[in-house]
């Protein structure tokens, strides 16, 4: 916590001391005077359990002293701002982090979930076939999934006799991370002929949707197209306001629904108003679950055959949100949802969270479906667009 002590603390730290002497000596009975009154010794420790209270940091008691000003320019708490910008003024405005010095800082923890794991493994010896068994077991246990591990362990087994030593081995499983995350780097087009894009996304709750679609909103505004946001996640009325909250901030249109409304009405809805008032995209959020016995997937089919019918071709991006803390989980998520809706792009959310941020690499390999945006914090511009060489370099950081 960022907090100064000024000198009439110090005064009040030093009676606590005096007060707990005078509490030990008491109740030893070598007080150096008498007492003016008959006081007990406790009363003295409770004096300078008080004098510690004050000092301290404590929320709520000391609102004469407001915390020191944040000048590490690490994020701070949401800002109510218009258009995402800072609200400090521009001389206390931390410095503004690049997008690579964002990503690098985003997948700390997972360089170290990861990355690491397999360094020390390497640098128990320098021969290859010393390691490799340790290297099999370490592998299958990072997040990047099973079938994963194998196809990575398989390869440098292969490949051991062209391998000059442990550090090369990193060097050509690095090689193989980029090979497998670079077939899914396939940005979001956005072109004019598909006039209301629709973008419709989906996932379980709490994986991130309604920020990332705040996120892509603010992408999309940035780039000067008008966009539509409607509220299909009807399954509580604070989901509705939180979406039309993040409208407002990012000055998108918006499609409000009330509490229990059915959620294919609601996209067709705003599906209307989108073509009505002739705006580039829409984008629809979604449940990750729901107020009725009705299935989930079998709801979002529904609305993605409800939009099909009155755009043809609509949506044309069936965005999956996944959130990286989970993990492996992750892999098994995209196969439901890819299996019952056919998922053209993935983003996945809260990287900078998790040190389970290796599982891009298991959906990469197992699924053909385009990484589209990866998060990396909870500001408006941490939604990047999927770089494979950027996102390996940022991970493989000093290796
Ligand atoms: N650190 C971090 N937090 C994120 C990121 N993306 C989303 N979050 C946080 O994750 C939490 C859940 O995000 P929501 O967007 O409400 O998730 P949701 O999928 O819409 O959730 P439901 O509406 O409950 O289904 C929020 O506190 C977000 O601020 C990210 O990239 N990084
Ligand atoms: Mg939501």
């Amino acid at each position: 916590m960022n907090y100064r002590f000024s000198g009439y603390d110090y005064v009040i730290f030093g009676f606590s001391y005096v007060f707990f002497f005078l509490f030990v000596s008491d109740a030893y009975g070598t007080l150096p005077f008498t007492l003016p009154a008959e006081l007990p010794a406790w009363i003295f420790l409770v004096l300078a359990v008080l004098c510690n209270l004050w000092v301290l940091p404590i929320p709520g008691i000391h609102p004469r002293r407001p915390p020191a000003p944040e000048i590490s320019g690490v994020p701070g708490p949401a800002k109510e701002l218009p258009e995402g910008e800072a609200a400090l003024p521009a001389e206390k405005k931390p410095l503004a982090k690049t997008p690579r010095e964002k990503l690098e800082q985003g997948l700390v923890k997972t360089h170290k979930g990861f990355v690491e794991r397999l360094s020390s493994v390497f640098k128990r010896s320098s021969r290859v076939d010393e390691v490799l068994p340790e290297l099999e077991e370490t592998l299958v246990g990072t997040d990047i999934g099973v079938k994963t591990a194998y196809a990575l362990f398989d390869y440098v087994k292969k490949h051991a006799g062209d391998l000059s030593g442990t550090e090369a081995m990193l060097k050509a499983i690095k090689q193989q991370i980029f090979s497998i995350l670079e077939q899914r780097q396939e940005p979001l087009d956005i072109s004019d002929e598909k006039k209301p894009f629709v973008i419709m996304v989906t996932g379980v709750n709490g994986s991130g949707k309604t920020t990332t679609i705040a996120k892509i909103a603010y992408r999309l505004k940035n780039e000067g197209k008008s966009v539509i946001i409607a509220s299909g996640d009807t399954f509580r009325a604070a989901a509705i306001e939180q979406l039309e909250h993040w409208a407002t901030r990012v000055n998108a249109d918006f499609i409000k629904a009330h509490q229990g409304a059915d959620p294919s009405a609601v996209a067709f809805d705003g599906l209307q108003a989108a073509i009505s008032r002739n705006h580039d995209v829409l984008i629809i959020d979604t449940a990750g679950r729901l107020h009725t016995k009705e299935n989930l997937m079998e709801e979002l089919k529904k609305t993605k055959r409800v939009l099909d019918k009155k755009l043809p071709g609509a949506p044309h991006e069936i965005l999956l949100v996944l959130d990286a803390t989970i993990g492996q989980n992750a892999i098994e998520q995209t196969r439901q949802f890819n299996n019952a809706l056919g998922i053209t792009g993935i983003a996945i959310t809260k990287l900078d969270g998790s040190s389970k941020g290796g599982v891009i690499v298991g959906i990469a390999n197992e699924f053909s479906i385009p990484i589209r945006f990866i998060g990396v914090g909870e500001d408006m511009d941490d939604l990047q667009s999927f770089q494979a060489e950027s996102f390996v370099n940022a991970l493989f950081i000093d290796n």
